[in-house]
């Protein structure tokens, strides 16, 4: 969602500030600006539409500053407009750029207007500018004021400001949403996301929730939520520059998809190079917690949810631990009988998924002290709030429709159910040679698969003009039929449901006609029979069949059933296989259908807001 850029240097920051707004993008967003200051006075540009259209407005203008605030904006407060983009000004002094939701908007906005403040935007945000202003006011300084304002906001933010009273410093607060400073050599940057500076250094602090900071060209100054200054340690980052750049793909996706051969066998390192299911997978202290737990319960939203789907037969049939899923945004909002036995797992691709960061919360109020998290970006906030923790090792994930976040979170959830297994003295060493075996196969399965893309294109072709499609899965493949119909819906605005095949007779049958295509995961396992027999009931329909399948099992395309078969059976790591050719039809039907694959619309890659 919306994205964070800043700096102050020697020279100018403008193309600092553009290329960083460039390299958020891909977080989706619907309109960008930039304030900077310059020669003591504050000035800014802002274009609803793509950074580059806000660029040509700032190059027309011939904007240059040591100071300045970028932001794209993924509106929640008001509509999608110029006016609405921030930064936001207040009183011609102050630029302020902010992510997150202020929940109290309403009543400051009314103390503020009491106080003689004029409000020219929709947002939540202009509160914050105002108030901030209104501190100066009162005689604090940038940075008091910040703190002040800081103490009278409910809900989330992070946010950088800058005031041409002050031009050399910026400052900047964090609450519920991640920012980080990073460090150069006379000259320093704060952005929501490391991507963004990535130009300019891979030194970085990682500001804790509470936090704020002052900002000058050689100085960072940080102090915790109760205004004390506070040390906050530097990283490296190793985010590559590579793995933001498209390199010979059409799309991000398409080249994600492709990368999953390197990210499963870069996530799987560790458990081969030990030739076991390790607890320190899980972090140093693993053992003392997963020893003692007796169930499980993964929180997590969108394809995460489904992965998460996938681990409750993995969990429940491996480790014999009873396994429960649920959607983030519904658990922390009901009244949940806690176990603190179980153990809560959290999964998510950037780590800052607001509701699956909530619902952690919500879950340790309720007495939950044993938790992991499963995430892709090192350090992010939902980790940092978890006892223990899988890296997936995919890279930057730049499309908004996740692919190789999702096959490596099954990695990392297959892990835990086996490691689970053995601490439960349900694993015997045979077995774990067999898993070890299944999973150093996996990337070169993966790989098959991927193979298959010219026959899946030509499928693609067929669900251009479609309205709408089935998915149908039993078992550990239903969440696998879950997760391809989402990706037709994201990026190809085609309307998909996925049903496990067994519900077909108790309703959706009565959408099938030969206008509905069915895609039908129907890998060779003990289920395939069942799944057979769901096919005849569509078949017997005029329905058109799309059937994903492994070259041994014994059936064969004929007229109305179209079948893909992956070169070879995989056993127990099977749904990670057979995702990919649902990320192929959808990526393909959507490339036929012209739709923008990376960003779609509506849809935004880090989802920081409620
Ligand atoms: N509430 C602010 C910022 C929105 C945001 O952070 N989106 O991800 C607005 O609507 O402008």
């Amino acid at each position: 969602m919306c994205g964070i850029v800043g700096a102050i240097a020697g020279r100018d920051v403008v193309p600092v500030l553009i290329e960083g707004l460039k390299r958020l993008e891909y977080r989706g967003y619907d309109s960008a600006g930039i304030a900077v200051v310059v020669d003591g006075a504050v000035r800014r540009v802002r274009r609803t539409g793509r950074v580059s259209e806000m660029e040509a407005a700032a190059g027309a203008e011939d904007f240059h500053a040591p100071l300045g605030i970028g932001h794209t904006r993924w509106a929640t407060h008001g509509g999608v407009t110029e006016g609405n983009a921030h930064p936001h000004i207040s009183h011609d002094t102050l630029a302020l750029v902010h992510n997150g939701i202020i929940e109290n908007h309403e009543a400051q906005r009314e103390r503020l207007s009491r106080l003689g403040y004029v409000f020219e935007s929709q947002t939540d945000t202009e509160v914050i500018a105002h108030l901030i202003h209104h501190h100066q006011s009162q005689g604090l300084d940038l940075l008091a004021a910040l703190q002040a304002s800081a103490r009278e906001l409910d809900g989330a933010y992070a946010l950088a400001v800058i005031d041409k009273r002050d031009p050399d410093r910026m400052v900047v607060a964090r609450m519920g949403c991640p920012l980080l400073v990073g460090l150069g050599d006379g000259e320093n940057f704060v952005a929501s996301d490391v991507s963004a500076i990535l130009q300019a250094t891979r030194r970085v602090i990682f500001l804790e929730e509470g936090d704020t900071a002052e900002i000058t060209r050689s100085a960072v100054r940080v102090f915790d939520g109760a205004g004390a200054a506070v040390e906050r340690g530097e990283h490296l980052s190793d985010v590559s520059l590579a793995s933001l750049e498209l390199g010979p793909y059409r799309h991000f996706m398409q080249k994600e998809i492709h990368e999953q051969p390197r990210a499963l066998a870069d996530t799987i390192e560790a458990i081969i190079d030990a030739a076991a299911f390790e607890p320190t997978l899980f972090g140093k202290d693993a053992e003392a917690v997963l020893r003692g737990i007796d169930g499980v319960q993964i929180l997590a939203c969108g394809t995460s949810f489904y992965s998460g789907s996938v681990a409750r037969y993995w969990i429940e049939a491996i480790s014999g631990l009873p396994c429960s899923v649920e959607i983030a945004s519904e658990y922390r909002y009901r009244k949940a009988v806690a176990n603190p036995k179980h153990l809560i797992v959290t999964i998510s691709q950037s780590g800052e998924t607001l509701d699956t960061m909530e619902a952690l919360k919500y879950a340790k109020s309720l007495g939950h002290t044993r938790t992991l998290s499963i995430c892709n970006v090192p350090e992010s906030a939902i980790p940092r709030a978890s006892g223990l923790v899988f890296y997936t090792r995919a890279g930057a994930e730049i499309g908004v429709a996740s692919t190789k976040a999702f096959t490596t979170q099954l990695v990392g959830l297959f892990a835990l159910a086996v490691t689970l297994a053995k601490l439960n003295d349900r694993l015997g060493a045979e077995q774990e040679a067999a898993y070890i075996e299944d999973l150093r196969q996996l990337p070169g399965s993966v790989q098959h698969a991927l193979n298959l893309e010219p026959q899946i294109t030509s499928w693609a072709e067929k669900f251009t003009l479609k309205h709408h499609a089935l998915f149908l899965g039993r078992g550990v493949h239903y969440p696998i039929a879950l997760e391809g119909a989402l990706k037709l819906k994201e990026i190809s605005y085609i309307h998909a449901e996925a049903y496990p095949a067994g519900e077909l007779k108790h309703g959706p049958l009565a959408l099938v006609d030969a206008e509905m295509p069915v895609v039908v995961i129907a890998p060779k396992d003990a289920l395939l029979e069942k799944v057979k027999s769901n096919m005849q009931e569509v078949r017997a329909r005029g329905g058109e069949l799309f059937v994903f399948t492994d070259a041994d099992s014994n059936f064969s395309a004929s007229e109305g059933v179209h079948v893909i078969r992956t070169p070879r059976h995989v056993g127990v790591l099977s749904p990670i296989v057979h995702t990919i050719p649902v990320q192929l039809l959808a990526y393909h039907t959507a490339l036929s259908r012209g739709t923008d694959v990376d960003k779609p619309r509506n849809l935004a890659k880090s989802v920081t807001v409620e």
